[in-house]
């Protein structure tokens, strides 16, 4: 008999989407003890949240998180809201006892993201943050194969998260979808935006991060406020390049920015071994690149391997060999993924504990290149 698990989300812009559509979607693909139920969402604007609401299926609404959060009968809390608010309402709802599904990054920085754990751990409750890319099947693939040593000594980790929507100078900073260039609601730009995203598949797949060194780049100097509709400088990084040193002893070199014109959501990595390299391409999500050097040499060369047969991560549960699947089936994996967890009471990764790692690579970065010198995590 399956056992619901009665959702409460916050936040309803680009992430609330993502996540409604992947708690409808996971118990229809995957079978799970434990089956959402769309219980409330909750926003300040009444008229939105209510439309929300009725477009996904949701059976209430609340325009105070609080009172979301003191509901009896919710039992986890989704946190879809801009950064700012992660830390105040994760350790509301872990006081209440409520599972949590946090939205990357984790927290404003590492001070936060560590009292966000501590009440998480305190509470003992269930929690995840949604670092979604970790589950597409063809990074997901890729982790198994280091796993088995295909790769043997790593000698480079190369990634890069482009986008070019920020561009305009009439574009205006803060408020509602506008807040990730709002430094007092994002935290940070591109680091705590996208270079988290390479940085946390980065961790899964070549382990820790020993040191950085780091530059940043605020190209648009002033932009109009949203809210106060006054020209203010702009305090987020628009671009960020760093290199590292991972703890295997591999090189590591990342790159963001939100002005590479023409790339609208390039994120890429590479990883470079001494018996095979390994590459994969968000704009061709469903192909791992794969090069083995024990391969014949006559037909040695670059695999472009379609993921999408049942014996690839995720595979078995969707259509036929061959057919693909796309961007949001990576949140369907992560909430079956947390829904199997609960059943087998262990963690789903990234957890709260595993996030703060990302945070504090994040924060040295933006420390590094503030203070132009290497940082050790
Ligand atoms: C920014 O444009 C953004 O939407 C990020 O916030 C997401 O995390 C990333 O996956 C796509 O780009």
């Amino acid at each position: 008999m399956t056992k619901p698990l009665n959702i409460g989300l916050i936040g309803y812009g680009f992430m609330g989407r993502t996540h409604s559509n992947a708690y409808r979607q996971a118990p229809q693909f995957f079978e799970c003890d434990v089956k959402p139920v769309l219980k409330a969402c909750c926003a300040r604007n009444e008229e939105s949240i209510k439309a929300f609401a009725e477009n996904w299926g949701y059976e209430s609404y609340e325009t105070d998180w609080r009172k979301l959060i003191a509901r009896d009968d919710i039992d986890a809390v989704d946190i879809c809201t801009p950064n700012n608010l992660h830390k105040e309402i994760a350790i509301a709802a872990a006081e209440a006892g409520k599972m949590i599904l946090c939205e990357k990054p984790l927290a404003m920085d590492v001070a936060e993201g560590e009292e966000m754990c501590a009440a998480v751990e305190k509470a003992g409750v269930p929690n995840t943050v949604w670092y979604n890319y970790r589950r597409v099947p063809a990074v997901t693939l890729a982790k198994k194969l280091i796993d088995e040593g295909r790769l043997g000594r790593v000698f480079h980790y190369r990634a890069n998260f482009l986008q070019d929507w920020t561009i305009s100078e009439d574009l205006p900073q803060g408020g509602a979808a506008l807040w990730r260039l709002d430094a007092k609601a994002a935290g940070s730009g591109v680091t705590g935006d996208l270079l988290a995203h390479c940085i946390d598949t980065a961790l899964w797949l070549n382990g820790g991060i020993a040191d950085v060194n780091a530059m940043t780049e605020t190209f648009i100097k002033e932009r109009v406020h949203q809210e106060t509709g006054e020209k203010q400088a702009v305090t987020i990084d628009d671009a960020c390049t760093f290199m590292c040193h991972f703890s295997n002893g591999s090189l590591g070199q990342f790159e963001s920015t939100r002005y590479a014109r023409g790339h609208k959501a390039l994120y890429t990595w590479e990883i470079n071994g001494e018996n095979a390299s390994i590459r994969w391409d968000l704009h061709d999500l469903h192909r791992l690149e794969y090069f083995d050097h024990n391969d014949e040499s006559q037909v040695r060369g670059w695999r472009s391997v379609h993921v999408t047969d049942g014996d690839q991560p995720y595979m078995d549960h969707w259509w036929v060999p061959g057919l693909q699947i796309g961007y949001e089936h990576t949140f369907i994996h992560q909430v079956a993924d947390f829904l199997q967890s609960i059943s087998d009471a262990k963690p789903c990764s990234p957890t709260f504990r595993d996030a703060l790692e990302t945070q504090k690579v994040c924060d040295a970065v933006l420390k590094s290149a503030d203070e132009k010198v290497w940082i050790g995590i």
